[in-house]
């Protein structure tokens, strides 16, 4: 198949690339380069380090043989992504070009609104440009398990049956999201479902968990075609930075009592899952829910997994509880479905704890690069708006 995918240069995208490749597919993409600058605004950096596009390209034609043709530019603009559509014509577009961070969302008025028109409108850009150059293509659009919340019910994948007054109907089940970015995912899948309805355009709405881990093995060593691996507060997720804490000995940062609970998945297993979600298209004029993830967790176990995987490597860890810079529910039922994808196939890769091994080892070499930039492992990022830095002393 031919597949585009929008947010290429990222975590996700650029491991996807290769992923697809790996299997056959051909790959093309677009990106403007936001995620780098997002983190650099953070003061941050990737704890692996990545090259420009440039090299990337290059170290991907001589492993694969073949060019991967790339498009530099912004979603934001319709003639860009037009273009980029009608020159590449996929079978289907992955939708990763959006802005994915909580934190990032909760900065200021700016940043609030910058999440939002950046990802509706990328993601009405791909829709109206799907419509008008390849209708038949299918949409593989990135959404986040954090578009539910945490319901004091079980969670559907997307749909349930509901009975009101005697009438029954199926129904998209209630979106109760936690952040102005996990909104902003909640109107982009307002919009693709009707998009879909509207244009018979067929659709995937991918509700992800919280993956974790550095590039799958099969990508190989070349260190030009590493992904990314944030640690920021607002780009780094939980246990990606539990991990990057745990090699320099920093304290791991867990948010309030640590009760929570997430689904989370492997960097690995999420390139599994959007294959398959690729390769399996629902059909004209559905639109579809996944719920993506391996298993669902409580945040303290991750800390004490990263701990014990640390003390392996020699590395004593510190478990810190910090007050919490979020507004969210810390003890809460969460049970969410996640049977489609094993329907089309999913098997998990398995053993997290050798996951946060292999992670740490490849992590260790990088330890300088996290220490110097340590100051944006501190959340100072509140829900309420007030920025002040949770205080306690740097190791
Ligand atoms: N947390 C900590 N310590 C940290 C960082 C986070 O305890 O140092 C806690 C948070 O309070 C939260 C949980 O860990 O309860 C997850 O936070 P996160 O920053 O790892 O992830 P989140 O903001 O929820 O968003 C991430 C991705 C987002 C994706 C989402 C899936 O950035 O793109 O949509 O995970 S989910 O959480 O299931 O909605």
């Amino acid at each position: 198949m031919r597949v585009f995918i929008a947010g290429i240069d990222g975590y996700l995208g650029w491991t996807l690339a290769q992923a697809l490749t790996a299997r056959g597919h051909e790959v093309g993409g677009a990106d403007g380069y936001f995620r780098r600058k997002w983190v650099d605004e953070m003061g941050s950096w990737s704890a692996i380090p990545i090259v420009s596009m440039k090299e990337r390209l290059e170290a991907f034609r001589e492993r694969y043989g073949k060019r991967l043709p790339f498009w530099e530019g912004d979603l934001r603009s319709y003639p860009f992504v037009e273009q980029a559509l009608r020159e590449f014509r996929p079978d289907a577009v992955v939708h990763l070009g959006e802005c994915p961070s909580a934190p990032y969302s909760a900065i200021d008025v700016e940043h609030a609104v910058f999440v939002q028109t950046n990802n509706l409108t990328t993601t009405f850009h791909l829709l109206f440009a799907m419509k008008a150059i390849a209708p038949e293509a299918h949409l593989v659009k990135l959404g986040t398990m954090g578009e539910y919340g945490t319901p004091n019910l079980d969670i559907p994948e997307g749909f349930f049956e509901v009975e009101y007054r005697g009438r029954k109907d199926r129904l998209p089940f209630p979106r109760q999201a936690g952040s102005w970015y996990h909104w902003s995912k909640v109107h982009g899948s307002n919009n693709v479902m009707f998009a879909s309805k509207l244009w018979d355009l067929a659709a995937t709405d991918i509700m992800q968990g919280i993956v974790f881990g550095t590039h799958p093995a099969e990508m190989g060593d070349d260190p030009r075609l590493a992904t990314r691996l944030d640690f920021d507060q607002a780009f780094g997720t939980i246990v990606n930075r539990f991990c990057c804490q745990a090699v320099i000995g920093h304290p791991l940062t867990l948010y309030g009592s640590g009760t929570q609970q997430r689904g989370f998945l492997p960097l690995q297993d999420s390139m599994q899952c959007l294959a398959l979600a690729v390769e399996n298209p629902p059909k004209r004029g559905e639109y579809r829910v996944l719920n993506q993830f391996q298993q669902v967790y409580r945040l303290d176990d991750w800390a004490g997994k990263v701990a014990k995987a640390a003390d392996a490597f020699g590395l004593k860890t510190e478990i810190r509880h910090l007050d919490n810079p979020r507004k969210e529910q810390e003890e809460h039922h969460y049970r969410p479905d996640h049977d489609e994808l094993t329907r089309l196939g999913y098997r998990p890769s398995g053993d997290m704890d050798a996951e946060l091994r292999t992670m740490l080892a490849r992590l260790l070499p990088h330890a300088e690069r996290i220490r110097g930039k340590s100051e944006a492992l501190l959340p100072d990022i509140r829900w309420t708006g007030d920025r002040s830095r949770v205080s306690y002393r740097l190791p």
